[in-house]
């Protein structure tokens, strides 16, 4: 009897194994494009400068709309998408050999791209609010560049049929395939074959810069839209795009970028949440919306402001490409262009937005799948004809583009030395936001408390991301700390002597009672409760 029982628990066990190892097969299967319940990617480099980290936070958003994309009704045969061009032949011309590493030439898993097809169903990552929106139907066509150097077939050819199939056939006008000097120059002939697209090759390598710069050249649209080579567009992925530029050409605007994974092809939905930003040697990341604008954003489907745009995916008035300058073909490659564009884009009269109501999916990869002849070092090359263009395009200067499009960025020359700021033998102290006071000066050096350190760096008086403010403009108005904001005339101070004066009311810090709250009262000159002397922190 015990035995009976003893096996009938081992097989109970077994089969649960089995189940559970079933089921995780099923969820990590790459056709499935549901996400499990949290992941985080990172994506980085090995390229000496060239190191692009960032996070994509993705998530699995139950607000997103449950639907499959596969075939909209345009496209009820695929096969007429591609007219003469032999899919079968072409993939086939091209095969990763038995044995060989499957990561080697891409960066990405090529047998799991080849393995998956030309088409297949994805999520739809959009919220679900997205869909019931409605654009103009006499939307301008665009023209679609993809530039590519040794791109896999798989990847490339799953790009131009993903636009073909979740398009409106209207708005594709043409698709420009740039061969950037592939050493197979087939590639391009034959994809030349599919109706609506044309491909340009380059005769020597030129990098991805120029060789857009070509494409936006030869497009016969007005509207120039701008894609990577391994991507997947999601539904009705355009059509925002276009609306949003053809009410403004002033505006450039990108997808939220989902993450298609390098080693197993699933189709992950990114955070839309994100915007883009960089630090100071120029890497750039994906970052939080700022939380005011989180809160001030009441409806999901709205445009999200962005200080930069992550480089390969987006739409743009051709004329509005063309008046500020295009891209500096003197770079090379790739890299940095992406900031180039943005600042020109912000200072010169444009702006730059993602929208969340447009999702398309690219594999980010680890390392660079191709050389860079001439090394990925930046040399400083002769930049006067650059100079003259923002002139004759009288744009702003860049401090305004920190301060007004991206506050939020440190400047690093000002990055002043910690202080304590002491009155008596008391230093002043951040008891969370909303308190400040006085309190015994604790630890030595560099294990001083965060809570005692300051910065000054004018006007702001900064602990790390957060800001002293005064709470009203008024005498005896108590002070707290917020979110910094070079612009907020709350957050603007200045030293007068020991004293620490706001700058718009002129007011000065004062701690009346050592145990009360600060506030600001009228300045007068030697008061021991408005003095506060800064003792540097080594
Ligand atoms: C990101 C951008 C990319 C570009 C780059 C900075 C996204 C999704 N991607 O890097 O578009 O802005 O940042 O420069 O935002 N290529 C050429 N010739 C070359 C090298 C590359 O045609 O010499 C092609 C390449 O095949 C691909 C595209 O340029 O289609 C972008 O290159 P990437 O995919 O290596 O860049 P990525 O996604 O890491
Ligand atoms: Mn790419």
């Amino acid at each position: 009897m015990r035995r009976i029982r003893a096996n009938a628990i081992a097989i109970l066990t077994v089969a649960w194994i089995l189940g559970t190892f079933y089921y995780l097969w099923q969820d990590n299967k790459p056709q499935s494009s549901s996400l499990s319940s949290s992941a985080s990617q990172t994506r980085g480099r090995g390229h000496g400068q060239k190191v692009v980290p960032g996070r994509l936070e993705i998530h699995r958003d139950d607000r997103t709309i449950p639907l499959i994309v596969s075939q909209p009704p345009w496209a009820e045969q695929p096969g007429q998408l591609l007219g003469a061009f032999d899919e079968k032949a072409y993939l086939a011309g091209k095969q990763l050999k038995p044995g060989d590493d499957p990561y080697r030439d891409h960066a990405f898993n090529l047998q799991e791209s080849d393995r998956l097809g030309s088409e297949r169903a994805i999520r739809d990552t959009r919220h679900y609010r997205c869909a019931s929106l409605n654009y103009d139907t006499d939307l301008p066509s665009t023209s679609i560049i993809i530039t590519f150097h040794n791109e896999a077939r798989s990847t490339l050819l799953r790009t131009i049929k993903s636009v073909l199939m979740r398009s409106p056939p209207s708005l594709i006008q043409e698709i420009i395939l740039i061969d950037d000097f592939s050493s197979d120059p087939e590639d391009c002939q034959l994809l030349s074959q599919i109706p609506k697209v044309r491909c340009l090759r380059n005769a020597r390598r030129e990098g991805l810069i120029r060789s857009r710069v070509r494409g936006a050249n030869t497009a016969s649209a007005s509207i120039l839209t701008f894609l990577d080579s391994h991507c997947e567009v999601n539904a009705d992925w355009l059509q925002p795009m276009i609306q949003r530029v053809k009410e403004d050409h002033t505006r450039v605007v990108s997808p939220i970028i989902d993450v298609i994974s390098l080693d197993n092809f699933a189709y992950l939905a990114a955070s839309a949440d994100l915007r883009g930003g960089f630090d100071w040697s120029l890497h750039f990341k994906w970052e939080q919306i700022p939380i005011e604008q989180k809160m001030a954003r009441s409806d999901p489907t709205q445009a999200i402001r962005t200080p930069v745009i992550a480089g390969g995916i987006f739409v743009m008035d051709k004329s509005w490409f063309n008046h500020l300058g295009q891209y500096d073909t003197h770079m090379d490659i790739w890299g940095g262009e992406n900031f180039e564009l943005s600042f020109r884009v912000w200072m010169c009269g444009g702006s730059l937005e993602i929208l969340p109501c447009s999702r398309v999916g690219h594999v980010f990869r680890k390392r660079h799948p191709y050389d860079f002849p001439e090394g990925n070092a930046l040399t400083y090359i002769n930049i006067a004809d650059r100079l003259t263009l923002r002139r004759k395009l009288n744009c702003k200067p860049f401090r305004w583009y920190m301060e007004n499009v991206y506050p939020e960025l440190r400047v690093p020359e000002q990055e002043a030395v910690s202080s304590v700021l002491k009155q008596g033998g008391l230093c002043l102290e951040t008891r969370g936001t909303d308190t400040l006071g006085l309190a015994e000066c604790r630890g030595i050096g560099a294990i001083r408390p965060q809570s005692q350190r300051w910065e000054l760096i004018e006007p702001l008086l900064r602990q790390q991301d957060l800001c002293l403010a005064i709470s009203a403009f008024t005498a005896g108005s108590k002070v707290k700390m917020e979110t910094c904001n070079t612009k907020e005339p709350r957050q603007k101070w200045k030293p007068k002597g020991t004293a620490l004066q706001h700058m718009v009311s002129g007011l000065c810090l004062d701690s009346q009672t050592p145990t009360g709250p600060l506030v600001v009262t009228q300045c007068r000159p030697q008061v021991a409760s408005q003095s506060w002397e800064p003792q540097i922190i080594t």
